[in-house]
C-alpha cells in the first residue's frame, strides 16, 4: 500500500509522513493529494486564532474533550512559531494538549513555519485535507492572529473562532479590524480575570455596528480555559455556525471562495517560477534595466513592453 492508501485506511503514521511530504512541497505531495482528494470535504474545519497567550491551545484541548465525549474524532494542526504545545503546560491546568497525544482518535501536529511566504497556509490546508482523509470528524487549526498570512485562516476554515482575553487590550486594538472581519465565533477567554465582561460588551457593540453578517451574528462566549468553564457553550456555538452554513447552503460557497484563492496562489507561484526559469526572460529584463538606467524608459514602460512580448509569444 502506498501512503495515500494507508491514510485512507486510518493509518496515523502514514498521515504524519503525508504531512511531512506536503510541508516539503515536492511532486510526491501533489500525487498524494490527487489520491486522497475524492475522500475529503467531510471534516468540519475550525480555525482557532488570536494573540499569543490568549489560551488558544488550552481551549483547543478542552474542545477536544467535548468532541471526544461525543465519540467524535479530532485532528489538530498547530501553526505557532513559538511553542505550539505550551498551552496548559503550567501546573494546575485541567487538560493539556499533550494529554491527547496517546488517544488514537486524536491526531496532533505542529506545522513548521517557513518565514511567511504563504507556503505555510498552503501546506496547512493540504494537511487539513490529509486529516480529513484520515477520517477525523473535526480538524482544528490553531494560528497566531498577527499579520496577513495568519488571516488566511479564514480561507481554510469553515468556522473561525477568534480567542481574545482581557489584558490584551493594546494589541487587540491594533488587530481589531482584521479579527472582527474574520470571526464567526468569539471566545473571551480568561473570564476569571477582571475586564472580561467589559471586553465581551465591547465586542458586541462593535458587532452591532456591522450590517453584513449574512444571517449569522457571531456569538461572544466567555470561557475559562483553566476550568473548562464556557467550553460547552463555545463548542455549541461552533456547531451552530456549521448548522447555519449548511441550512443556508453557504458551506459550499464559503469553501469555493477559499479554494479559488488557493488555486490562484498555486497558479501565481507556478507562473512566477516558470517565468524566470529561462535565460531568455532574464536577459530581456537585464536589457530593459539598461534602458531604464539610461533614463530612456521608465520601469513601468519597460514592464509593459515585457508583458506585451510575453502575450505575443
Ligand atoms: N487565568 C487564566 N489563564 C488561562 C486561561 N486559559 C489559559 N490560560 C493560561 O494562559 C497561558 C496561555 O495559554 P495558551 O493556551 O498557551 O495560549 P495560546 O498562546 O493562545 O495557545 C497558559 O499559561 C494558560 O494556562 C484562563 O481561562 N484563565
Ligand atoms: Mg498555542
Amino acid at each position: 500500500m502506498n501512503i495515500a492508501e494507508r491514510v485512507l485506511k486510518g493509518d496515523r503514521l502514514a498521515a504524519a509522513r503525508a504531512i511531512t511530504l506536503v510541508e516539503s512541497e515536492g511532486p510526491d505531495a501533489v500525487d498524494l493529494l490527487k489520491e486522497i482528494y475524492p475522500h475529503t470535504g467531510r471534516a468540519h474545519r475550525v480555525g482557532i486564532t488570536g494573540p499569543p497567550g490568549a489560551g488558544k491551545s488550552t481551549l483547543t484541548a478542552e474542545l477536544i474533550a467535548f468532541f471526544r465525549k461525543q465519540g467524535k474524532t479530532v485532528g489538530v494542526l498547530a501553526v505557532d512559531p513559538t511553542s505550539p504545545f505550551s498551552g496548559g503546560a503550567l501546573l494546575g491546568d485541567r487538560i493539556r494538549m499533550s494529554d491527547w497525544f496517546t488517544d488514537p482518535d486524536v491526531f496532533i501536529r505542529s506545522m513548521a513555519s517557513r518565514g511567511g511566504t504563504g507556503g505555510l497556509a498552503m501546506a496547512t490546508q493540504d494537511a487539513a485535507d490529509i486529516l480529513d482523509a484520515l477520517g477525523k470528524n473535526y480538524v482544528f487549526i490553531e494560528t497566531v492572529g498577527v499579520g496577513q498570512e495568519e488571516l488566511d485562516i479564514v480561507n481554510i476554515s469553515d468556522t473561525t473562532v477568534v480567542v481574545l482575553y482581557p489584558e490584551a487590550g493594546d494589541r487587540i486594538q491594533t488587530m481589531k479590524a482584521g479579527l472582527m472581519e474574520i470571526a464567526d465565533v468569539f471566545a473571551v477567554n480568561k473570564a476569571d480575570r477582571e475586564g472580561a465582561d467589559r471586553l465581551a460588551d465591547e465586542i458586541k457593540v462593535m458587532l452591532s455596528l456591522r450590517k453584513d453578517w449574512q444571517g449569522w451574528e457571531p456569538p461572544v462566549v466567555l470561557t475559562q480555559g483553566l476550568t473548562g468553564g464556557g467550553v460547552d457553550e463555545l463548542a455549541k456555538a461552533v456547531l451552530g455556525h456549521m448548522e447555519r452554513l449548511k441550512s443556508r447552503d453557504m458551506l459550499m460557497k464559503r469553501r469555493r471562495k477559499g479554494l479559488a484563492l488557493k488555486i490562484k496562489t498555486i497558479v501565481d507561484a507556478h507562473v512566477k517560477r516558470s517565468l524566470w526559469l529561462g535565460e531568455e526572460n532574464r536577459q530581456e529584463i537585464e536589457r530593459a534595466a539598461e534602458r531604464v538606467a539610461a533614463r530612456r524608459q521608465t520601469p513601468y514602460d519597460a514592464a509593459a513592453k515585457f508583458i506585451d512580448r510575453l502575450r505575443n509569444s
